[in-house]
């Protein structure tokens, strides 16, 4: 994703700040229905897959499979939980004001849906990679607290021109994050949450390297947008996001002028290893 060179200038059916209406009216029968059938099929494959906070979150939003959810609605629900509210906005935004949002405890959502050409993989975030991925994480009072200071470090990021590396922190956590419980890993990141394939292939494929997570070691890893994950990151519990994102990043950046960055699927002496990936899926970047 490289929103980087983007123009700045909203479309003319957007408001500056990029959000526009749900118009939750205008989908059609057919678009309701592909929501319901990638609902349906996330549902057989996430339970015992998915973390707790995720799974308690779709129940208590009451995710349920019956069409695109109305933003309007889900907002009263999860305004009252953490505080956020969910905006609609045409596609992807400039990072500046995707940070602004969080910063403020909004979620910007995309609010058109997939083509059934599109079912399995789209590279821009639809309404259900946006709700369904990322909107019961923010049920999780620690993982609504960490998404805030995320944009707002992301702003400071900004005027530090440290963008690469908190892009690294967004990726490896929100959207392909991946957190140890009891039972054993278990998934909390958007991306993998949104894709049948990635959701099975985290956890039974032999292939990707599982690492114990380490701030400056994501913030040095590059990634791919074009394929499974070559490296997941695992955290102990969210409160290793939050504190990750409650230092002051200033001096970690200075850290990271004179460090080298990482391959997607290298490992280092000094990682956690939790699987050491066979590369057995690897395929060459398109
Ligand atoms: N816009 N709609 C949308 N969704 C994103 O996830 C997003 C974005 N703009 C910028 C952006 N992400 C990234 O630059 C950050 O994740 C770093
Ligand atoms: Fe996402």
């Amino acid at each position: 994703m490289n929103t980087k060179d983007m123009d700045s200038t909203p479309p003319p059916h957007a408001a500056a700040d990029w959000t526009i209406d749900q118009n939750w009216s205008a989908y059609t029968s057919e678009e309701h229905q592909r929501w319901t059938r990638l609902h349906e099929r996330q549902m057989q494959i996430l339970p015992g897959r998915a973390c707790d906070a995720f799974m308690d979150g779709l129940s208590i939003l009451d995710l349920h499979g019956e069409g695109i959810p109305e933003f309007k609605a889900l907002n009263e629900q999860l305004h009252a939980i953490s505080g956020w509210t969910i905006v609609a906005v045409p596609g992807l935004i400039p990072d500046n004001v995707f940070f602004d949002h969080l910063a403020n405890r909004r979620f910007p959502s995309g609010n058109f849906i997939r083509s059934d050409a599109e079912f399995d993989y789209i590279e821009a975030p639809d309404v259900f990679h946006d709700i369904f991925g990322h909107v019961p994480m923010l049920t999780n009072q620690v993982f609504a607290d960490y998404m805030q200071a995320y944009g707002q470090g992301g702003l400071r990021a900004m005027s530090l021109n440290n963008l690469d590396a908190l892009a690294r922190l967004y990726w490896y956590t929100v959207e392909f994050g991946m957190i140890a419980s009891p039972a054993g890993p278990r998934i909390y990141g958007a991306g993998i949450l949104s894709s049948p394939a990635e959701s099975c292939f985290c956890l039974e494929s032999p292939s990707p390297n599982r690492l114990g997570f380490d701030l400056l070691r994501v913030m040095q890893t590059r990634y791919r947008i074009d394929d499974f994950q070559e490296t997941y990151f695992e955290i102990n519990d969210f409160n290793d996001l939050f504190r990750a994102t409650s230092q002051d990043f200033a001096p970690l950046y200075k850290q990271l002028e004179a460090a080298p960055s990482y391959a997607p699927y290298e490992t280092l002496l000094s990682d956690t290893l939790i699987q050491m990936g066979d590369r057995t899926y690897c395929r060459p970047e398109r």
